[in-house]
């Protein structure tokens, strides 16, 4: 029996972005299926996806009313998916920064490809050997390092790349979290999914992926979305140290 996969990808304003990235995650996986999350782009990411669903039954879309984060946009999409009775969900953007020529090694990770244990999270990691970034500011890159490597300390977890969003669960895995008690804004999201999936006795496998800058549109990620992230991660990190 094969597994059946879901790609959950969030959009807001990805309207160039639409047809390029999905058609070249086909090329590379044509057995997977597709779940848009619009939050209601004004500039008609939504009716586009909703044409594309037409013409091609690996695509859904779910409608929300407006732009509300990252976090939730997942979290509806992982509710359908595993209400539909998906074996694997993962997490993709749209803007072109995670490559569809990377999402078979994510998934053959998952399948147990690569190594002995089958994971139950795969994650795509820039912060690997053979993993890197492209086209960012040093600012950027200072900000991201020094954010994995915060939360990685504070939390006890050997994760390397702790805000990828580029990633393959097992619906196992998911069904085993408290997903309503996710933390939901914006990087901190990904920081809760790994620790949530590591406190439940997850194994976690990082596999490289090369993460270009977007090409087109614009980024959605703000200083307040970095802020919220490190006072999460400050506050469960100090009740993890009080605990012990
Ligand atoms: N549905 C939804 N998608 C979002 C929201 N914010 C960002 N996205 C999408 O999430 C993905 C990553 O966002 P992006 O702006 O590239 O973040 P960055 O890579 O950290 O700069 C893209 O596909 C965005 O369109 C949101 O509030 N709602
Ligand atoms: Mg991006």
């Amino acid at each position: 029996m094969t597994e059946r996969t879901c790609v959950v990808m969030p959009t807001y304003n990805e309207l160039e972005n639409l047809r390029p990235t999905i058609g070249g995650i086909f090329a590379c996986r044509p057995s997977v299926e597709i779940l848009i999350v619009d939050d209601g782009s004004p500039d008609g990411t939504g009716e586009l996806a909703d044409r594309m669903a037409i013409e091609d039954p690996r695509i859904h879309v779910l409608h929300r009313a407006g732009k509300n984060g990252l976090g939730p946009a997942y979290l509806a999409g992982f509710a359908w998916a595993l209400n539909q009775g998906f074996d694997v969900i993962c997490e993709m953007d749209m803007d072109g920064s995670h490559r569809p020529q990377d999402l078979p090694k994510l998934l053959d990770a998952l399948a147990g490809g690569t190594s002995g244990a089958v994971p139950d999270l795969v994650i795509g990691s820039r912060r690997v050997d053979g993993g890197r970034t492209e086209g960012w500011s040093a600012f950027r890159d200072l900000i991201s390092r020094g954010g994995s490597w915060y939360a990685r300390t504070m939390l006890g977890i050997d994760v390397r790349d702790m805000t990828a969003g580029f990633r393959a669960y097992r619906a196992s895995m998911l069904r085993a979290l408290d997903l309503d008690a996710i933390e939901a804004n914006g990087y901190v999201f990904q920081i809760d999914m790994t620790r949530r999936v590591a406190a439940a006795g997850g194994r976690i496998v990082e596999v490289p992926i090369v993460f270009p800058d977007r090409v087109r549109g614009k980024s959605k990620m703000s200083n307040a979305i970095v802020v919220e992230a490190m006072r999460r991660v400050t506050v469960w990190g100090l009740r993890r140290l009080l605990r012990k």
